[in-house]
């Protein structure tokens, strides 16, 4: 390897594959990185594309201020930029109080960002409204994970373990195009015999994969789950001694899934019987099994009791908290993980703390010099806080989403943004929210920033800085802290990443996402560090602050390749060595006890209930809506690579030949996607892949084809995440 690569991380999704950049003309180059243990070296087009938006020419490099004369966004000054956002927050605040200024963050920001972002909103604005767009990615699964287990990460085992388990019930996850390189884990799990059933409306890439592919319709995971657990039951498959001694409330959830009979699932799904008994079958006749979900079961306005169902299958089949069997969530975004943990959730305090916990609120109030008394208490959801825009909520601070492409009902989300006193975007691009802004300031990028991503597994990692930011970029921390400043603020906002994240190690500590082990040079040398790694008291332990010159001015300081010399006394991963110095961190949760107050994981009792929204004659298909493998999310990035955009180049309806015929539409043509909500208009794609009663849309694009026009924003109780996953929708040839 060159000496001059750098060993860094994709910006893109929860993978967080590892690569290398290697200077290359002006810019870098993407070069492999086998070493890392999760992609191998391996990465999909839009990791090996990133490079491209680093150039100044595409991107901003400006910050703009809208001029009240025209209309127009004008190039600006740094200070002007910033003095005017102080000012609108200032002035909102003044009028009408601290809640009418709202905060929205990103599940795509470092570890470091998200914590300092929530910082900010409690210390600076007081404000408690904040959440960010991670509610709409993994909610329900966190929620679920959080009833049943006590502690919510994604993937409770590392990803490495998928191939050696028995079986895997991929449940709504197309990974083939939204985690290319976690294929290859899917395909050595069947290599070795293990038996891979996928569940999708839809016969995509990764169904292909399956040894049974299980296509049910949109929004009826949670009935199907019932139905194999009812399976379960009947054929006296249930691991009873894991009952008894791991978990409770087996009674309830035992009661309730037996009223859902395999043929009343077979009419409520659309899968027929023998399927089910055959998914019990595999999933029961292995050794061990894990069931995987992602977006597909967990985006409907009951997910959590979706994801809840799927791991009651788990824990009654003994499928849980045991070597090579559990339940995991495949997380999306590339801090979907760390971004739900340090505080810009509404309800959420640092280390995954409660913001209504007394105890929480005073220890993390003692770590920002506050008095726990000043911090909010919790504020609204993510979609909630979009409606009150332009009502309650008069400005907001808006850093890494694009909610006028990503929000469910995203026209009145539109409409909302518009109607606000003061919009200030940070992002790296105008994208489409940030074109509707009072002020946009343009921030550096992974490649030029420093900072941790906590990826699927809940390892922590290192996004290490590989070149300079162009001149007229800011990091979003300078941001944070220059606003800070004209706040009043002056100290408590440091701009170098690596004190950020030793203040979020102490902030964390003692909580149920304990970072308070992990340092910068420990993630260097051991590939990522899994939480929770509480740091332990005395000799050779994490020496706070500890500065590993990573982060500062210039190049990184960190030896590449794990070379750095090893911190004295630490024995993490060797099991020689005693008893360790420091926290060897977590890869396997769960083995001996869940983190639940009695140590059990918890049942709980679900029932089937239909969707938010059911077809009728007026609107008689089922909408879903998803990814393509060569888009990322609302688009805003990947939209200006021109390799990515030319293999995806715009929205499309996938629909299945027997409906296209139906209603007289062939393979390309314009078609109308109407719903209560709004219309859109994208090409037909015919295919076989997907049910008759159902079409899909990528939800990547604005404009006509927006598929958000449609969406339902009907929210899970309990997560409040909305149902982007099913509506009803009538389908037409435009002119018709
Ligand atoms: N290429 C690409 N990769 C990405 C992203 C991207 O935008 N583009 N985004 C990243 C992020 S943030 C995320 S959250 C992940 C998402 O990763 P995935 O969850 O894999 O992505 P989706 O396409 O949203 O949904 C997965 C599948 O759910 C199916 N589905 C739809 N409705 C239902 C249903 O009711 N039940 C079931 N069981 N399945 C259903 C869809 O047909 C789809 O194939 O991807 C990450 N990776
Ligand atoms: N219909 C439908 N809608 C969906 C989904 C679906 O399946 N169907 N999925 C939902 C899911 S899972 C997700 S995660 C959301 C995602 O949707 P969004 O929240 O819109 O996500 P992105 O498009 O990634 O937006 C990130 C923005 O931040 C910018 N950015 C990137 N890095 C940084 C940074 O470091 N700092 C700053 N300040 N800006 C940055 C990018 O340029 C981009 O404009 O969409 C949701 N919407
Ligand atoms: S799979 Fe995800 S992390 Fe890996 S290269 Fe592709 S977008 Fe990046
Ligand atoms: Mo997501």
């Amino acid at each position: 390897m060159n000496a001059a690569t750098v060993d860094t991380h994709c910006p893109y999704c929860a993978l967080q594959c590892g690569m290398g950049l290697r200077p290359s003309g002006p810019g870098v180059e993407v070069v492999e990185r086998t070493a890392f243990p999760v992609n191998r070296g391996a990465l999909c087009g839009k990791g090996r594309t990133a490079p491209e938006l680093l150039a100044p020419g595409a991107r901003l490099t400006t910050p703009l201020v809208r001029d009240p004369a025209t209309g127009a966004l004008e190039p600006a000054t740094w200070d002007t930029a910033l003095d005017r956002v102080a000012d609108g927050l200032r002035q909102t605040r003044a009028a009408h109080g601290r809640d009418a200024v709202g905060v929205f963050g990103g599940g795509g920001l470092t570890n470091e960002k998200a914590y300092t972002l929530g910082k900010f909103a409690r210390v600076v604005l007081g404000t408690s409204q904040i959440d960010y767009n991670g509610r709409f990615c993994m909610s329900s699964a966190a929620a679920a994970h959080g009833r049943a287990f006590g502690v919510d990460r994604g993937l409770p085992f590392p990803l490495t373990d998928v191939a050696r388990t028995g079986c895997v019930i991929l449940v709504g996850s197309n990974l083939a195009e939204t985690m290319p390189p976690a294929l290859r884990y899917l395909t050595e799990l069947r290599e070795n015999g293990g038996k891979l059933i996928v569940v999708d409306p839809r016969r995509t890439r990764t169904a292909e994969q399956a040894d049974l592919h299980i296509a049910p319709r949109p929004g009826t995971d949670l009935a199907l789950a019932l139905g194999l657990l009812h399976l379960v039951v009947a054929q006296g498959r249930t691991d009873e001694a894991f009952i008894a001694e791991r978990t409770s409330g087996w009674a309830e959830a035992r009661a309730a899934a037996m009223a859902h009979w395999p043929e009343l699932v077979e009419r409520i799904t659309g899968v027929p019987v023998p399927q089910l008994r055959e998914a019990v079958r595999l999933f029961c006749d292995a050794e061990s099994s894990m069931v995987l979900t992602a977006r597909g079961p967990e985006q409907q306005a009951k997910g959590t009791d979706t994801v809840g169902a799927w791991i009651n299958l788990c824990l009654a089949t003994g499928r849980a908290g045991r070597e090579l069997s559990g339940y995991g969530c495949l997380t999306g975004q590339g801090n979907g993980q760390g971004g739900r943990e340090h505080g810009q959730k509404a309800d959420q305090l640092p280390g995954y703390r409660k913001l209504d916990d007394p105890e929480a609120r005073r220890h993390v109030a003692e770590v920002w010099g506050v008095d726990p008394d000043s911090l909010p208490g919790p504020g609204r959801s993510a979609y909630e806080l979009l409606e009150a825009l332009g009502g309650d909520i008069r400005a907001l601070l808006l850093m890494g989403s694009n909610p006028v492409v990503s929000a469910p009902r995203a026209a009145h989300v539109e409409e909302r943004i518009r109607s606000l006193q003061f919009l200030a975007v940070a992002d790296v691009v105008l994208s489409e929210t940030a074109a509707l802004a009072d002020v946009v300031l343009p921030v550096a990028q992974w490649a030029e920033e420093t900072g941790t991503m906590t990826n699927l597994e809940g390892r922590v990692l290192l996004r290490r800085r590989a070149l300079d930011p162009p001149p007229g970029v800011r990091t979003d921390l300078e941001v944070l802290s220059g606003l800070a400043a004209r706040l009043g603020r002056e100290k408590g906002f440091p701009t170098a990443p690596e004190e950020v994240f030793d203040e979020l190690r102490r902030a964390s500590a003692g909580g149920p996402a304990d970072y308070s082990g992990i340092t910068y040079r420990r993630i260097a040398e051991e590939d990522g560090v899994f939480w929770p790694c509480p740091e332990i008291p005395g000799e050779g332990s994490a020496r706070a602050p500890e500065t590993s010159g990573v982060g500062s001015a210039g190049a990184p300081e960190i030896p590449e390749g794990g070379t750095a010399g090893t911190p004295e006394g630490r024995t993490a991963g060797d099991p020689e060595g005693g008893s360790p110095a420091v926290h060897p961190g977590t890869p396997r949760l769960f083995l001996d006890r869940f983190a639940t107050p009695d140590g059990r994981a918890r049942f709980v009792p679900v029932t089937h209930r239909p969707a938010a929204e059911d077809t009728d004659e007026a609107y008689p298909v089922v909408l879903t809506t998803g990814r393509v493998l060569a888009q990322y999310q609302s688009g805003a990035q990947t939209r200006r690579v021109a390799e990515l955009n030319s293999a995806e180049p715009g929205p499309f309806v996938q629909l299945h030949p027997r409906l296209a015929e139906r209603l007289g539409i062939t393979d390309g043509e314009p078609v109308a996607v109407v719903s209560r909500r709004g219309r859109a208009v994208a090409p037909a794609r015919v295919s076989g892949a997907i049910r008759p009663d159902t079409v899909f849309m990528p939800f990547h694009w604005p404009g006509e084809g927006r598929a958000n026009s449609l969406t339902n924003p009907a929210l899970d109780p309990t997560s409040r995440m909305p149902e982007f996953k099913v509506c009803a929708v009538r389908v037409e040839r435009v002119g018709a």
